[in-house]
């Protein structure tokens, strides 16, 4: 039978396991990316395990600690930079632009693996390249020439037929996958682009699709490589860098899904979750406090230009205030050069930095109550900055129109929409991407640390039992936003583990950190889709610093699961969904035999001393999985020799 682009990429670069659903591969990496907020951990770990090089293609960026309000976030781009003059990574300086955009752009190759120490790696889908989020310690093992170990995926095609209609986007096509299929759909799945639907998409904004599957709880998706791609290699001076991918004519998949692209229409998701979608016309006329265009789902240059053609000879509603950061250096100074940023400018719109900037709340929090309009991936509650604040994710098409009418407005009836063509060049120039140094220039850098750079916190072996209260019950759907905050004021902190474990869980119950502190550890219950969102790893490594043993679900998101276990926590699921019933918060819990049970079972007994009852939970573990744990997590693991 033949194959599908998935099993394509996967088989050529497997080096352990079979490519069976369900089961554990390892895969060499072709190319790692990280970024400032997880990028220093990242770097922290590569240097503890004593390599002198990275072993792949790496490139270090700098976008999402942008606001210097402290002398921490400007240290650790300077730990950064000297770090890639270490280790033989290219490193993008702070001006140069988002990490998926620029790699989309200068790095990103069809056919590669790339691995990337951000949830929105899947971006780089978009040109034909299995791209996947992962924590910062895994990315660190495959710097090291590690290869990255997956769940083998199940593949769904998703085969799109028609034509996008005037002023309906490739960010409503995502919009109505999440619709449709949920921010825990896509769990244990890669989604496969197919059909005659594909050939009428851009690459930028085929990437704005995979970019945003990530929302779905996906492992990655993947668009075909093709005469499109080829054109925006090409565009990008990068045409010897083009190798066509396609699904063999007999593939098959798992699964198939159909969306008839003439049949779309602008659609928002509502407040506060990204599958929480509806069509613009239902919120239409909806007072908008603010609209941010940006992010790595929809900064492109035909994301700004776009925006530009609808906001030009116009001025922003005077009850609104608007901002646009552009993805990157090229975006920026393209839509500079052509009047496209003059254009907003006139208009009233406020110009950031080319960098993540709103859309992790470093700075331009909406006001008490706020909506907001956003041309983001997420939409969680208070990731704005502003706890009570209401945010939509919609396209660059509906928040320029939302930002003309002051209320929220369906692009359509703007008239007829201007012509945006895609450039037959981009403006190339990668002044701000510093080559890696050869071995011995960087044999003689220094690394240079500031003062809240503190080492990375190491757990001992999995002791013999674990027993604690439930610091905490939850319920579906918590994100890593939830359980670790980012913004403005905790993002500095990334560094600086003993500090930051001072707001886990602050956002659902401030008492969280001290209770944690003051009863030794202990456990968190919640429900399902535990961990959904980032790929940050110190929402596992924070907890683990505060005690936290286990955490017993009804299920949970890939990344936080695989970070869970590199930092030596427990990750337990009930073996009875409805037994998440049986227990409260303050229950007092034990767990006896645990490194036996690793080596053997797939259950494990919870007991429940304050109920004097117990429940069973399940151990879906690999047996290198449970060899990390006894371990004490990957760190300790990957020192004594493991693979
Ligand atoms: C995000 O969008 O939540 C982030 C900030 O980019 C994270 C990474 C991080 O927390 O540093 C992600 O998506 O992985
Ligand atoms: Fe940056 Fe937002 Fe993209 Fe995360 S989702 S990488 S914060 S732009």
């Amino acid at each position: 039978m033949g194959m599908n682009m998935t099993k394509k990429i996967l088989k050529e670069h497997l080096v352990k396991g079979r490519l069976r659903a369900g089961e554990e591969a390892a895969v060499r990496v072709d190319q790692v990316l990280t970024q400032d907020a997880t990028g220093t951990m990242a770097y922290l770990q590569f240097e503890a395990m004593g390599i002198d090089r990275v072993q792949c293609l790496a490139v270090s960026y700098v976008d999402h600690n942008m606001l210097q309000t402290g002398f921490e976030n400007p240290d650790d781009h300077r730990y950064l930079q000297s770090a890639a003059a270490k280790f033989g990574a290219y490193f993008s300086r702070p001006g140069n632009g988002i990490c998926h955009q620029v790699h989309l752009e200068r790095f990103g190759v069809p056919g590669a693996i790339q691995l990337g120490s951000d949830s929105h790696t899947p971006t780089g889908g978009g040109l034909g390249a299995l791209a996947m989020g992962a924590g910062g310690l895994d990315v660190a093992v495959a710097m090291g020439g590690g290869p990255y170990y997956i769940t083998v995926p199940r593949v769904v095609g998703v085969k799109l037929v028609g034509e996008l209609r005037p002023w309906v986007a490739a960010k409503d096509i995502i919009l109505e996958m999440l619709r449709r299929l949920s921010v825990k759909g896509g769990v244990g799945k890669i989604f496969e682009y197919f059909g005659p639907g594909v050939e009428s998409l851009s690459v930028p904004e085929r990437a704005t699709i995979t970019n945003m599957g990530a929302e779905l709880g996906a492992t990655t998706s993947l668009f075909p490589s093709d005469s499109v791609t080829k054109r925006f290699l090409k565009a990008q001076g990068r045409a010897g860098q083009y190798r066509s991918l396609k699904p063999s004519k007999s593939a098959s998949y798992d699964e198939e899904i159909e969306i008839d692209l003439d049949a779309l229409e602008p659609l928002v998701a509502k407040p506060h979750s990204p599958d929480n979608v509806v069509p613009v016309r239902e919120v239409e006329g909806l007072r908008a406090d603010q609209v941010c265009v940006g992010s790595c789902t929809n900064s492109s240059y035909y994301d700004l230009t776009i925006v530009a053609e609808v906001l030009k000879g116009k001025t922003v509603a005077p009850n609104l205030n608007m901002t646009v950061s552009p993805g990157s250096k090229q975006v920026y100074e393209m839509a500079a050069r052509d009047g496209a940023i003059a254009a907003m400018i006139a208009a009233g719109a406020r110009i950031l930095e080319s960098a993540c900037g709103p859309c992790i709340g470093m700075g331009q929090a909406p006001p008490s109550g706020g909506v907001s309009v956003r041309t983001f991936n997420r939409n969680f509650v208070g990731r704005s900055g502003t706890a009570d604040a209401q945010v939509y994710l919609a396209s660059p098409e509906t928040a320029a129109a939302t930002a003309l009418r002051g209320a929220i407005t369906d692009p359509r009836s703007l008239g007829e929409k201007p012509a945006v063509k895609t450039p037959r060049k981009f403006l190339l120039n990668d002044n701000l991407i510093l080559p890696p140094a050869d071995p011995e220039s960087a044999a003689k850098v220094e690394i240079v640390r500031g003062p809240n750079i503190k080492p990375v916190p190491l757990k001992g072996s999995m002791p013999d039992e674990l027993a604690g209260e439930v610091l905490l019950k939850v319920g579906d759907n918590i994100s890593t936003d939830h359980i670790l905050p980012a913004g403005s004021k905790i993002l500095p902190l990334r560094s600086n583990i003993p500090a930051i474990s001072e707001y886990v869980f602050t956002r659902v119950d401030e008492s969280f950190p001290a209770r944690a502190r003051e009863k030794g550890g202990g456990f968190v219950v919640g429900g399902e889709n535990y961990g959904q969102g980032s790929s940050r790893e110190h929402a596992a490594l924070a907890p683990s610093y505060l005690g936290l043993k286990a955490v017993l679900v009804k299920s949970f998101a890939r990344i936080h699961f695989n970070n869970l276990i590199n930092f030596g926590i427990l990750p337990l699921t009930f073996a009875k969904a409805d037994d998440y019933e049986k227990i409260e918060q303050g229950d007092s819990l034990e767990i006896l035999s645990v490194p036996s049970c690793l080596a053997a079972g797939d259950l494990i007994e919870v007991k429940n001393r304050t109920k004097g009852a117990a429940v069973r939970a399940r151990l879906a573990l690999t047996g290198r999985q449970r060899a990390i744990l006894k371990a004490g997590g990957l760190l300790p693991y990957t020192k004594a020799g493991g693979k």
